[in-house]
């Protein structure tokens, strides 16, 4: 029997607009009503960010108390926030949901690992900040998802596991296609895996059209795999997703075509090491 792949659904992010489609979650009940369907439908965590009710990207943390409080009334998907925000965000906008605690705190978070361009944007991560922002998942006593645009991603991982701000191994998330960055070539997905660290495991998210694809990929190499509205919005050539939960039923059927079985939260928690 092969591992049980996770989907995770990037559910919302911070730059695709209701004006790119009109099946982008925003409120709190609107991504618990997707987050339920993507459930359904073969994820076992959904990826974090929130937008305010005009549909501006935030990171404010009563936004996603409100959301994560929604989700967790009707689905036990696991939930990891977005330390990355949007481009242009500072380190406390950006680690909103790493204010929550208790039973408002989520199961993951994202730590991205270096700067990169983002289309004609940067995604400003400089060692410092990243150090800062690992301290924070490290002290709320969770663990993060390793966000990887690039290879030096990776090999920075290593320093800061010499450093005690991550611990080995752990889980990736290698995110090709953004425009500036590494491209979604399949060679690009194998050096990505063959420069982990001993034992660790990973997820790929490929952006715009080579998401799906991308998810085939993944089953056959023993990975995870990232899907939703965040990444990409169609379902197939001009065809809007008309919900994250459309695209996680596509990787789903390509995933089990290829012979994996899906995890559950449950198994998820035990494959990326969250209880450890
Ligand atoms: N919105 C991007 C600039 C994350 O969620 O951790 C960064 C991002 C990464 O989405
Ligand atoms: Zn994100």
């Amino acid at each position: 029997m092969s591992t049980p792949m996770v989907l995770t659904a990037a559910m919302v992010g911070a730059e695709t607009t209701r004006e790119q489609t009109p099946y982008l979650p925003i409120t709190a009940e609107e991504i618990a009503e997707d987050a339920v369907k993507c459930r359904e439908a073969g994820a076992a965590m959904v990826h974090l960010h929130v937008r305010t009710p005009e549909g501006k990207p935030s990171q404010d943390t009563e936004l996603f108390r409100a959301a994560i409080r929604a989700i967790r009334k009707r689905t036990d998907v696991l939930i990891q926030v977005s330390t990355g925000g949007a481009v242009g965000m500072g380190v406390d906008e950006r680690c909103g949901g790493l204010r929550l605690t208790g039973e408002d705190r989520p199961d993951m978070a994202t730590l991205s690992t270096g700067t990169v361009n983002f289309g004609d944007d940067v995604f400003w991560n400089p060692r410092p900040l990243v150090r800062d922002i690992a301290r924070r998942i490290r002290d709320l006593g969770i663990r993060p998802e390793l966000e990887c645009f690039d290879v030096g991603m990776v090999d920075e991982v290593r320093a800061l596991a010499k450093e005690g701000l991550v611990s080995l191994p752990a889980h990736f998330d290698f995110v090709l296609g953004v425009p500036g960055a590494l491209t979604a070539r399949e060679d690009a997905l194998d050096f990505m895996i063959a420069s982990l660290p001993e034992g660790c495991s990973w997820t790929v998210a490929a952006v715009g059209r080579h998401q799906l694809p991308f998810v085939e990929l993944a089953a056959v190499r023993g990975g995870n795999a990232r899907v939703g509205l965040e990444d990409n919005i169609y379902v197939s050539k001009g065809v809007l997703a008309k919900g994250n939960w459309e695209l996680v039923a596509e990787a789903a059927k390509r995933a089990t075509a290829k012979g994996r079985t899906l995890a559950t939260p449950q198994q998820a928690r035990q494959l990326l090491r969250l209880d450890s």
